[in-house]
């Protein structure tokens, strides 16, 4: 009997060291400085926030008008549906008068939401998906959030906001929440990339793992299929040969935050490249790719429009879109050998120009 309980219960996991979300971001920070308890306090924030959509996540087929569409489309032409709603107030609402974001910016809004109260002591921005895979939720499938933290640029007098239209280098934090079995914070602050899982009964994020490195390569390559028609022959080149070679495995949720975390801890590729109807893909640059662009090269992996390092992109809008290819630093390049290859020899079949 003792033997068993040993077996179901390894020591370790009653000694753990409970280091919470907010001790861990004051302890990247070396020194006790202003800008150590704002970051720690928004972070605090945003983890409320996700505790707010994980509940109402997890109860929402037991309430009446929680599931299904609004009747409405967003900025980027897609039905919106309650829960995207929800989980885009909730962010909003956890950071009025906290004195701590001045803007906000998700997709789910048109043009950035300000908090004048906040401005003048608040110089962060704030750009996040509320729910990202929103048509997970109504079957009851993982969901996430993702987050990114910039610093306001100048004064933004006119609102434009035009100080966004940034590299992702720029980048201050980056994160993702991800509603599963268990919810998991996973951020980044330029040192790292760390996880954390809920625990319900103290309503803490507790930390999960630190220093996550992707492995170099991984089996798994993440993207919807149903595209083919639809894409360059380099993306179709690369599938076909994943197809014929041993060692790949397909996997895709239909929410980036699901299949991202996937391959951070397992390796492996996701992409969504430009397609017919979709040029440039279909994921938003500054509040889907660029936080998890970062996340993913702090832990080791690669980021890319299949032709160009993502962190380097300059958007010219904020709702734009890039083309991703991104996770184990092999696996991206062997996709991007692809597009390079068939570039090449596109360039080598134009007819010579005799002047
Ligand atoms: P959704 O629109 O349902 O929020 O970027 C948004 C996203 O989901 C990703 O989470 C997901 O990977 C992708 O779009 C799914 O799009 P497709 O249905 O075109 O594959």
């Amino acid at each position: 009997m003792q033997h068993l309980e040993q077996t179901l219960i390894p020591e370790h996991s009653l000694d753990r060291d409970c280091t919470t979300l907010s001790r861990h971001v004051l302890q990247q920070f070396s020194s006790f400085t202003a800008e150590a308890q704002d970051i720690s306090a928004i972070m605090n924030r945003i983890a409320l926030a996700a505790k707010l959509v994980s509940r109402r996540l997890s109860r929402a087929g037991l309430m009446a008008g929680a599931l299904g569409f609004t009747g409405e489309t967003n900025v980027q032409g897609e039905s919106v549906k309650k829960m995207d709603i929800y989980a885009n107030e909730v962010f909003i609402s956890v950071f009025k008068q906290s004195g701590l974001v001045c803007r906000l910016a998700s997709e789910e809004m048109e043009k950035p939401y300000y908090i004048p109260e906040n401005c003048p002591i608040g110089r962060y921005t704030l750009l996040y998906d509320p729910i990202d895979g929103s048509s997970n939720v109504d079957i009851n499938l993982n969901v996430g959030s993702i987050f990114s933290l910039r610093q306001q640029q100048g004064e933004d007098l006119d609102e434009q906001a035009k100080d966004l239209l940034q590299p992702g280098d720029e980048q201050i934090a980056a994160g993702y929440v991800l509603y599963g079995p268990s919810t998991v914070l996973v951020y980044s602050l330029g040192k790292g990339v760390h996880s954390f899982i809920l625990d319900p009964s103290l309503g803490e994020f507790i930390l999960a793992e630190e220093n996550i490195q992707i492995p170099a390569h991984g089996p798994v390559y993440s993207v919807n299929e149903g595209n083919y028609w639809q894409w360059d022959e380099s993306i179709r080149e690369y599938i076909r040969y994943v197809h014929r070679h041993e060692g790949y495995t397909a996997r895709y949720s239909g929410a980036l935050v699901g299949d991202i975390h996937r391959i951070l801890l397992q390796g492996g590729v996701f992409l969504y490249p430009g397609t017919k109807s979709k040029p440039n893909g279909k994921i938003r640059l500054i509040y889907e790719s660029a936080p998890l662009a970062m996340l993913i090269e702090q832990a080791g992996g690669k980021a890319s429009t299949g032709t160009q390092r993502l962190l380097d992109v300059v958007p010219d809008k904020l709702h734009a879109r890039t083309p991703l290819v991104i996770g184990s630093k092999e696996d991206v390049e062997l996709v991007e050998s692809f597009i390079h290859d068939w570039t090449r020899r596109q360039s080598e079949a134009q007819p010579l120009k005799i002047s």
